[in-house]
């Protein structure tokens, strides 16, 4: 009898193994040291026979000729290799492709979506195919996955003993949402443009696509408005604990945001309304209700300020804050906010939200509030930004609402891992890394199915997070937990591959110089030295 049981699940392994013979399972994934380093876990990974691909000092980067996106993301991959395998950079040519080559183009890929890519290394060659640009450099951010970490370290030289191997492979992936987010409070504490820049960096890696940036609130306002420049003069002087605010000029922001383009990122502007407004209405007294402007502010309580809603003075300034961000947003989304306000009453609240919303719409843009905006007649174009435990939009998606998932107990990331955390809040929860991960944003809401998702989101509140060291230790490894759910089939994902994959990212963590968090429970490799 056992042996007749013990024939019959061999013969399963082996119907399973020969199902699978052409692709290996997340669990093989990890279980193989090259591609380890994959996060997130691409949808299908062929290893192949051969040595892989080296790169030498006469590898070049083909890319078709006339295509200025794809010559961007080769330029992109030449500075990323930089001179670890030769006296320059390789070189980004134009034209057709020829052996020893790493060839980008856009074409057919067998997975669906805009985003989906494949990748192939022999010893030959690598091609990276994308169903468009955007495919292309995401299929770019996994082929450095598979290239040795010690490449992250600027000016660092490969050697015989440290060639700069990819191993032989097919993958092709696509992802499971289209909105994989990060968002920075940048008015809280200010970061500059070169810290927004790093955080675009690093989340980049992760194949996350949109950066939500917080741009108002109660303590300070940090994006010009030239129609209104009290804002920034005096509405961006300070931050929380008084320290030196700061704002971006126009300039600046549109910097940030070709930055983010060229990295597939698009950037999501907020102007948080008509609460967390202290910064504006002590700018500009006409804002409040009693026309008196009040001081700046640099706590930490919220839910004490409101723009005048009565006012039609408020729509003006709405509507000139709205069109000149507009203007330098490519982007189709501009966020209202619209979270924690206490001093309205339910009826004032929603007429607001609905006449915001015809200012956004006549800008050209598609409005985003914070999930309190859910009970507004909302245009299908309109999306729900879903925060609060134990509340659901459940109702507006019935109504044709469509959701962004950063459920405060799983995404935040301002919340403390543990209470020996040394900074951040815990008013969520505690959220453990695998916290983070082990949740399925199709599951996590009565009412709101996978269909009306767009995807999920990490907000980086910075009450308690003061520069980008602070920053990096809150957001690593958690926010590769949060990209590898917004990008990974859920029945792919299984939390003991997870956590080997991440702690096989210390070494390009470190030569990143994350300042992440070492969890003791995750088996964090030892980075090597690395000598220049
Ligand atoms: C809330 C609040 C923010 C806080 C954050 C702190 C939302 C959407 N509004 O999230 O102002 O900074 O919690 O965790």
């Amino acid at each position: 009898m056992f042996e007749r049981i013990a024939a019959l699940v061999l013969l399963a392994n082996l119907v399973v193994t020969c199902a699978w013979s052409d692709h290996v399972t997340a669990q093989s994934v990890t279980s193989l040291p090259a591609f380890r380093q994959l996060i997130p876990l691409p949808a299908v990974v062929e290893p192949a026979a051969g040595a892989g691909f080296e790169i030498t000092p006469a590898t070049t980067i083909r890319v078709p000729g006339g295509d200025d996106q794809l010559l961007r993301i080769g330029r992109f991959l030449s500075d990323f290799i930089g001179i670890a395998a030769g006296p320059e950079p390789p070189r980004v040519e134009q034209g057709r492709s020829n052996t020893g080559a790493i060839v980008l183009q856009v074409g057919e890929v067998s997975q669906a979506g805009a985003e989906a890519y494949e990748l192939t290394v022999t010893s030959e060659l690598v091609t990276v195919t994308g169903r468009t640009a955007a495919g292309v450099f995401n299929g770019v951010q996994t082929f450095r996955q598979l290239l040795p970490p010690f490449l992250e370290h600027d000016g660092v030289r490969a050697d015989k003993n440290r060639p700069i191997r990819a191993p032989a492979v097919r993958i092709v992936d696509s992802p499971r949402f289209g909105w994989r987010g990060a968002m920075l409070d940048v008015a809280r504490h200010f970061f500059s443009v070169e810290d927004v820049k790093r955080y675009v960096d690093l989340i980049a890696l992760l194949k996350l696509n949109r950066l939500h940036l917080h741009l108002a609130d109660d303590q300070g306002w940090r994006i010009e408005i030239k129609s209104w420049p009290n804002l920034t003069v005096h509405g961006g002087s300070t931050a929380v604990g008084g320290g030196r605010g700061g704002y971006y000029s126009q300039r600046q922001y549109a910097d940030i945001v070709a930055y983010a383009a060229d990295r597939n990122i698009t950037v999501v502007p907020e102007i948080d309304m008509p609460g967390h407004t202290n910064a504006a209405l002590a700018s500009y007294p006409e804002l409040n209700c009693d026309g008196k402007a009040p001081p700046l502010f640099t706590g930490i309580e919220v839910g004490f300020s409101a723009l005048c809603v009565t006012r039609d003075i408020t729509y003006n300034f709405i509507d000139d804050v709205v069109r000149e961000i507009a203007a330098i947003t490519p982007g189709p989304y501009f966020h209202i906010g619209g979270d924690e306000v206490k001093t309205l009453t339910p009826s004032q609240y929603v007429e607001f939200i609905e006449r915001v919303q015809t200012i956004v719409q006549s800008h050209g843009k598609q409005m985003i509030g914070w999930d309190e905006i859910a009970p507004a007649r909302l245009l299908p174009t309109s999306i729900v930004q879903h925060w609060r435990p134990k509340t659901t939009p459940a109702e507006a998606v019935a109504r044709g609402a469509k959701v962004i998932m950063s459920p405060a107990e799983r995404t935040y990331l301002d919340m403390k891992y543990d209470p020996a955390t040394p900074i951040g809040l815990s008013w969520a929860a505690f959220i453990d890394v695998r916290d983070s991960y082990d949740w399925d944003p199709a599951d996590a809401l009565a009412g709101v199915a996978e269909s009306a998702l767009l995807g999920v989101e990490s907000p980086l509140w910075t009450e308690t997070v003061a520069n980008m060291r602070d920053a990096e230790l809150m957001a690593f490894p958690r926010i590769a937990a949060i990209a590898e759910i917004g990008w990974s089939r859920g029945d792919q994902r299984k939390w003991d591959d997870f956590r080997i994959r991440l702690g096989a990212q210390a070494d390009r963590w470190s030569a990143l110089g994350i300042n992440y968090f070492r969890s003791p429970k995750i088996p964090w490799q030892a980075p090597p030295t690395v000598e220049k």
